[in-house]
């Protein structure tokens, strides 16, 4: 029987490379997690392509004998795109292409693709526009001006519905451009972020495994309305929303990009000003789809990515999330047991933010010029005053107070 295809349809095959150092189920995983992104990409998966190797082959990665195996696969399946979970360097990707004839993209390049159609901020989509040409550059060289190879789809497309530029010339423009843009947009950010220090609230960030239910926590704690989806990277932008504890003290609670394993290092950099509502966080919950197969290596991946943006050392709640599709209750690290879409377990989970805040006494003694003493009531509000002096330059205090309020008062002397 004839089969109609749609000359429009990304028909892709996935490739996987077993290295020596790799177990069967590192494979496996990453695997699967490349079928939800390409499946959210829009493309649809017509097969798999998997091979053990002892190192990576400097030409293609998968050597030349591999690729001559994989073009015939491809004809055989009718796919018009390769994508490989590992990363290429350009000229891999190049060669790649050149032998099996279709477009080549690489999971960095997925992911990159998915962003662009995530983004809603000015900032979101110009820190991924950027991203995306500065990829795309070195890859371009040696194949004439234009990328015309790639044709359309998937890698090459921008923000907002937006064609990625092609040409060389024109994209070297395009980079200093935007990071000309971007440097504006985030001046103009940083001031909002000082505006917002001036409400000396703690900064609460969630942080978690991309699909854990981060913006379902954040919609059922203070009803603001974020996209929730069974998708990958739902989330791009930050949200913000205030929250009142039990104590009636308020927080601020972020929700943002969730992070996944293999993220590439530049991706992470890239996205730094976006994740820096979580490297300012004075408390992070790290949000854990507890009902996942794999959710201890998920754990694994979040602290990877926390590591690498230095806020690993910051105060931290494991929120076991998903509790209602768990049947028997895991042995897992202290934390708090929840389900994001029932409301089972939030008020405990607000019981200890309050906590973790306000475990975090210190004694301070601070002199408060008379211009700013409306800050003087707020150091009665929020902590202990255990001393206060009226003298010439200022009202001398001292305080045992949180450290996250201590912080937040003296940054606004
Ligand atoms: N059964 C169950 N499903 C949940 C729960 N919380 C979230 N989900 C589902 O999990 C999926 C992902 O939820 P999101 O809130 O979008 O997850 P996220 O962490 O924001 O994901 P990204 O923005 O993609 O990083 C959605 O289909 C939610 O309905 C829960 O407590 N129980
Ligand atoms: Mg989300």
């Amino acid at each position: 029987m004839e089969q109609i295809i749609d000359i429009h349809e990304e028909r892709a095959v996935l490739v996987g490379v077993r290295l020596p150092d790799d177990h069967d189920w590192q494979l496996e995983e990453s695997m699967q997690e490349l079928i939800s992104l390409s499946d959210t990409a829009g493309a649809r998966v017509v097969g798999e392509f998997i091979q053990n190797r002892q190192r990576p082959d400097a030409a293609t990665f998968i050597g030349k004998g591999k690729a001559e195996e994989l073009k015939e696969y491809c004809e055989q399946v009718e796919a018009n795109l390769v994508i490989s979970d590992r990363e290429l360097s350009p000229a891999q990707s190049r060669n790649l292409a050149d032998k099996i004839g279709v477009k080549v993209i690489d999971r960095a390049q997925l992911i990159l693709d998915i962003f662009a159609g995530r983004a809603q901020t000015k900032e979101g989509r110009l820190q991924v526009e950027l991203a995306q040409l500065k990829y795309m550059l070195p890859r371009l060289i040696g194949q004439g001006t234009k990328l015309s190879r790639l044709g359309g789809g998937i890698g090459t497309r921008g923000p907002g519905e937006t064609k990625l530029e092609t040409d060389r010339r024109r994209i070297r423009k395009r980079i200093s451009d935007l990071e000309g843009e971007l440097k504006e947009v985030q001046r103009h950010r940083a001031l909002l972020r000082k505006d917002r220090k001036d409400e000396p609230f703690p900064l609460v960030s969630l942080v978690g495994y991309t699909n854990a239910g981060k913006s379902t926590l954040l919609k059922t704690l203070t009803g603001a309305d974020v996209l929730v989806e069974d998708k990958l990277f739902a989330t791009l932008d930050p949200t913000t929303r205030r929250v009142v504890l039990p104590n009636n003290d308020t927080v601020l609670l972020t929700d943002t990009v969730g992070f996944i394993q293999n993220l590439p290092h530049h991706l992470v950099a890239a996205f730094r000003a976006t994740l820096e509502e979580v490297i300012e966080a004075d408390l992070l919950l790290h949000v854990v789809d507890a009902s996942h197969p794999n959710s201890e290596r998920q754990i694994k991946a979040v602290h990877d990515v926390l590591q690498r943006l230095g806020a690993l050392e910051k105060p931290m709640i494991m929120v076991f999330n998903k509790m209602d599709n768990v049947t028997d209750l895991p042995s897992h690290s202290p934390g708090v047991n929840i389900s994001a879409l029932s409301g089972e377990g939030i008020d405990e989970l607000l019981r200890m933010v309050a906590d973790v805040l306000k475990q975090r006494y210190s004694l301070i003694k601070v002199t408060i010029p008379y211009a700013k003493s409306n800050l003087v009531s707020l150091l009665h509000q929020k902590g202990k005053v255990l001393l206060e002096k009226y003298q010439e330059d200022g009202i001398t205090l001292e305080v045992e107070i949180s450290r996250v309020w201590a912080d937040r008062i003296v940054s606004q002397l």
